[in-house]
């Protein structure tokens, strides 16, 4: 028995005071006796046994619908090393304020303690963390998300380097609710949510917040992107990771089916969401995915968007808030064929296509098991990672970045990743539309730090070795004037994949231009192609310096608030591209 691990579990227990002590061992058996409890309980609902064997429906409190990105804290000892993009909370304001909603929080319930590993277990890329929840829905979640149970106890051994994590339902009240990171005790405290990243907490919690503040420390990168391989013709694989904001289409990409124009080549997936790297012998970065499933959004995924994500989830997966037809089949906005004519909605009140609301809530998500997608990568499980060749910033904007272009180096692909934007959605509640967010490597809601001292750390990566991975920025979504996508994206963005490929290859021919270098027009395969003529291409890649002006503006007032936490670096590379702008401006007036 791990005595640190005992120690802080009837430490937690003696102050939520919990009827039971589960430990979980992640067996089919206690994930069965779980779910029959739960389902016994209505919890869960059973799901149509033919279509979806083995799976589950939970609908979650209407007000615990999403992360709380305004109760998620960064309690380091100071603010400046929270940064000014985190919520900060000193240590002390946080025990006194949150531990006492923990205090027999637990009464009435079972207190579960969940080992688990993220990353391939016995990989040295991998960490052990263990989370102590009063929710049996974590428990099978967290069941699907890692590798759970015994396999992580064997692997921590009696080692007290774990992550822990307490977690409590509370009374879902909103108004106590916190989401709080103690990245020096490598520690969350999670109370009031039941859902998702709030509360799987291997998740955005460990695995992003805290798993960067390591990665810091012992020089490695945690980094909200998707990893994936792209096989050409001859059965070569070269390994990207891609990180976007919200609503940009990670999964997508990460289970990208090529068109049928693009015989002979795959994509195979490793991760849709978190990669951890670090450098190999070779001086290579290898890639892990720590996740073990998929917590994927419902709406909008069809055979159509992702025939691979809709294969994955359909068996031994759990769904959570979208809408129950009346043949016990989940279904949300957006799916195959159709809607039902009745419904359940996720809120548990019939539903009909006439009806006001939606059927499945906008955020409403499948979990389904990484290895059921048909495009796993061979690889995903490997202990020794993927060796990365290209990194991918990319981001929702209508004018002003091109399809594709490649940062000049390293450090000018730092700046490219931490200039990322990207433009608001109608689905994004209470936004206005349109609206230029910036999102630095797609990491403002999850960075654990302060977000100068991350681009520090990145430059800091690319000193390590000669070796690390090509950057480019992508954009699948230039409209024209009358505001339509030019790009058909999905399945043709392969065709972008294979440029990048090729500039890794040192193969594809591209122009210079003062945001770094645009594929020429031929340099991108079309064939078979629809509906993108030679003048769309070339608007796709046109970069248009007043825009850029625009953009710099934007950029400058998100800079700023970093002070001197900034990098000079960063500055340098701000006022390069301001002086090539310039200087394309002089020359075509
Ligand atoms: O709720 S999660 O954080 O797990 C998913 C997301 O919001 O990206
Ligand atoms: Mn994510």
């Amino acid at each position: 028995m791990n005595q640190t691990l005992k120690s802080w579990v009837d430490e937690i227990a003696a102050h939520t005071t919990p009827d039971e002590i589960v430990w979980c061992d992640g067996s089919a058996e206690e994930n069965r006796r779980l779910i029959n409890e739960m389902v016994e309980q209505g919890e869960l609902t059973r799901l149509n046994e033919e279509s979806y064997p083995n799976s589950f429906l939970a609908r979650s409190d209407p007000r615990d619908v999403a992360r709380v990105e305004h109760l998620t804290f960064i309690c380091s000892p100071t603010e400046s090393e929270a940064g000014p993009t985190n919520n900060w909370m000193s240590p002390a304001d946080a025990k006194s304020k949150v531990w006492p909603l923990f205090k027999g929080a637990m009464k009435g319930r079972k207190l579960y303690v969940v080992p688990y590993i993220m990353g391939p277990a016995g990989s040295e890329i991998s960490e052990v963390g263990i989370e102590i929840t009063d929710s049996p829905y974590v428990v099978v979640n967290m069941r699907i998300m890692t590798r759970m149970g015994k396999i992580a106890l064997d692997q921590l051994g009696d080692s007290p380097n774990f992550v822990k994590g307490l977690h409590s339902l509370g009374d879902l009240s909103p108004d106590r609710r916190f989401i709080m990171h103690f990245p020096q005790d490598r520690e969350i405290w999670s109370v009031g949510s039941g859902y998702g990243g709030n509360a799987l907490l291997g998740k955005k919690c460990f695995a992003l917040r805290i798993a960067s503040t390591i990665a810091r420390d012992e020089g490695w990168l945690a980094e909200h992107m998707l990893i994936l391989g792209l096989e050409d013709p001859q059965g070569n694989v070269t390994y990207m990771a891609a990180a976007f904001p919200s609503a940009c289409g990670k999964t997508n990409l990460a289970m990208l089916v090529p068109p049928e124009s693009q015989d002979g080549w795959k994509v195979w997936t490793v991760g849709d969401d978190i990669a951890w790297m670090k450098f190999g012998e070779d001086g290579r970065l290898y890639a892990v995915n720590p996740e073990a499933g998929f917590f994927g959004v419902a709406p909008g995924t069809s055979t159509k968007t992702n025939p691979n994500a809709i294969k994955s989830l359909e068996g031994n997966s759990i769904f959570t808030n979208v809408a129950l037809t009346d043949d016990n089949e989940p279904w949300w906005e957006g799916m195959d064929g159709p809607p039902p004519a009745h419904a359940i909605d996720w809120k548990g009140n019939d539903w009909t296509p006439e009806s006001e609301g939606v059927g499945a809530h906008p955020n409403s998500r499948f979990t389904a098991p990484a290895k059921q997608c048909p495009a796993i990568s061979s690889k995903w499980e490997d202990p020794k990672g993927v060796p990365i060749s290209a990194f991918i910033f990319g981001g929702r904007r209508a004018k002003t970045a091109p399809l594709v272009f490649q940062s000049f180096d390293w450090e000018h692909g730092v700046y490219v990743g931490a200039s990322v934007a990207s433009e608001t959605t109608a689905a994004q509640s209470g936004q206005k539309v349109g609206v230029i967010r910036r999102d630095p490597m797609a990491m403002i809601p999850f960075c654990g730090y302060n977000m100068g001292d991350y681009f520090k750390h990145w430059l800091s990566i690319g000193k390590k070795s000669d070796k690390v991975p090509a950057i480019f920025h992508v954009n699948w979504f230039r409209t024209n004037n009358d505001g339509k996508f030019i790009w058909p994206g999905f399945g043709e963005n392969l065709r972008v994949l294979r440029w990048i490929k090729d500039r890794c290859d040192g193969k594809a021919a591209a122009a210079e231009t003062p945001i770094g270098f645009v594929p020429t027009p031929e340099s991108i395969d079309l064939s078979g192609l629809k509906g993108v003529d030679p003048q769309t291409m070339k608007d796709l890649l046109s970069v248009d310096p007043d825009a850029w002006q625009d953009d710099l503006v934007s950029q400058r007032e998100f800079f700023e608030k970093f002070g001197d936490r900034l990098p000079e670096n960063i500055w340098q590379q701000y006022r390069a591209l301001e002086q090539r702008l310039n200087a394309q401006r002089a020359e075509s007036a």
